[in-house]
C-alpha cells in the first residue's frame, strides 16, 4: 500500500496504513511519517512524546528527546525496516499523536497531567509507545498501564541504572527512584521483571532480575533474549528503553551516561527476539540531542522504536489478541 503525496504525509496523508512516497527529510517530521492526529478510532499505536526534563539527576535537556528522535526517524520510513522486510504500516495503524501537556512551572501538577495524557489514549484500544523526556515520564505511564491491564505488570527495562533507589517521598520527581515506587504500589512485578546492560549499584535490587552490561557481554543477545522469555513467560508487560542502557559510544546524547553498556547491534538483537511476548505498553526516554553528536543517540532510539511497532506487528498479523482490559 504506497500513497503517492506531493507533500507531507504527517498531515496529507488519508490512510493510517501504508507508507507513501514522499520527501522524508521535509516539512513535518513526524513519527517515521505518520499522520499527526488525535482521531484513535482505528488506531493500533499511539506514539506520543513527553517532553520532561525536570527530574534529572544530572544533565537535563531530554525535554528535546521526542523532535531529535523524530526527526532521526523519518529516514527509517523510507524502506522496509531490517531485518524485518516488511512494511510495519502495512498491517498496524500507527499515528503520531504529537506531546503530552504538562505546566512545567507548577511540578505537583505533571505527574497527573502524564497519567491523565495516558488515560486519553488509552481509553481507546491503542496501545501506546511514548518517546520521553526523562525517565520519570515511565511512572505515571505505569500508573496509567496497570489500571487498564490489571496490576502487577511485569516489566522489561533496559537501562544502564536500576532507578529503584529508595524515596518514599510521594511527589518527588527524581528519574531514578520510578522502579522503588512502581514495586511499592504494586503496579510491576519484581520477580516476573528484568533489567537489561545494569551497571551501577543500588545496595537493594528489590528483586527484580539483572541481566547486567557484564553478563549481556559475557553471554550474548540469544541467551539475553532465552532468560527474558524465561522470566516475564505469558504475563502483560511493559517495555521501557532507557537510551543509556547503550554504551556512551552509542549514546553520547543522554543525561547519565555510563560506560561499559550495550552495543546498538547488540540491544537491537535483543529487543527484535521478544516478539513473543505481550508488551501491552513501551517507551524510549533519556534522550538529550543537545550532548549528541550526529544524531548517534536519536538515530539508535529511532531504531529501538521502530522495532517496537515491529514486534506488535508480528503479534498483530499472527492473529494474538491485544490484551483487553480486565475493567472494561
Ligand atoms: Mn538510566
Amino acid at each position: 500500500m504506497t500513497e503517492h503525496l506531493r507533500g507531507d504525509g504527517a498531515v496529507l496523508r488519508q490512510s493510517l496504513y501504508g507508507s507513501s512516497v514522499e520527501r522524508t527529510y521535509a516539512g513535518v517530521l513526524s513519527f517515521m511519517r505518520r499522520r499527526y492526529t488525535r482521531e484513535l478510532a482505528g488506531v493500533d499505536v499511539a506514539l506520543s512524546g513527553i517532553p520532561l526534563d525536570l527530574a534529572t539527576t544530572f544533565r537535563s535537556g531530554a525535554r528535546f528527546g521526542p523532535s531529535a528522535v523524530r526527526a532521526a526517524s523519518v529516514q527509517l520510513a523510507e524502506l522496509k525496516p531490517y531485518p524485518w522486510g516488511f512494511d510495519p504500516f502495512d498491517d498496524l495503524a500507527v499515528i503520531d499523536y504529537g506531546d503530552c501537556w504538562f505546566d512545567g512551572h507548577r511540578p505537583a501538577t505533571i505527574k497527573p497531567a502524564i497519567i491523565e495524557h495516558a488515560r486519553t489514549i488509552l481509553r481507546s484500544d491503542a496501545r501506546m509507545l511514548t518517546l520521553g523526556g526523562d525517565h520519570f515520564v515511565t511512572y505515571p505511564l505505569l500508573i496509567a498501564h496497570a489500571e487498564k491491564y490489571g496490576a502487577p505488570l511485569s516489566l522489561i527495562h533496559f537501562d544502564a541504572h536500576c532507578d529503584t533507589w529508595p524515596d518514599d517521598e510521594p511527589d518527588s520527581l527524581n528519574h531514578g527512584t520510578m522502579f522503588y515506587k512502581a514495586i511499592k504500589e504494586g503496579l510491576i512485578d519484581p520477580s516476573s521483571s528484568v533489567q537489561i546492560g545494569i551497571r551501577t549499584w543500588n545496595d537493594d535490587f528489590m528483586g527484580m532480575h539483572l541481566l547486567d552490561a557484564p553478563w549481556i557481554h559475557e553471554h550474548g543477545a540469544r541467551a539475553a533474549i532465552d532468560r527474558i522469555v524465561d522470566i516475564v513467560g505469558a504475563r502483560r508487560a511493559y517495555l521501557t528503553f532507557d537510551i543509556d542502557c547503550l554504551d556512551p559510544a552509542f549514546a553520547p546524547g543522554t543525561g547519565t551516561p555510563v560506560a561499559g553498556g550495550l552495543s546498538s547491534a547488540q540491544a537491537l538483537a535483543i529487543v527484535r527476539g521478544l516478539d513473543a511476548l505481550d508488551i501491552v505498553g513501551a517507551d524510549v526516554v533519556e534522550v538529550a540531542p543537545a550532548y549528541d553528536h550526529a544524531d548517534i543517540t536519536a538515530i539508535a532510539a529511532a531504531h529501538v522504536a521502530c522495532d517496537l511497532l515491529c514486534l506488535w506487528r508480528q503479534r498483530k498479523v499472527r492473529g494474538q489478541p491485544a490484551a483487553q482490559s480486565p475493567h472494561k
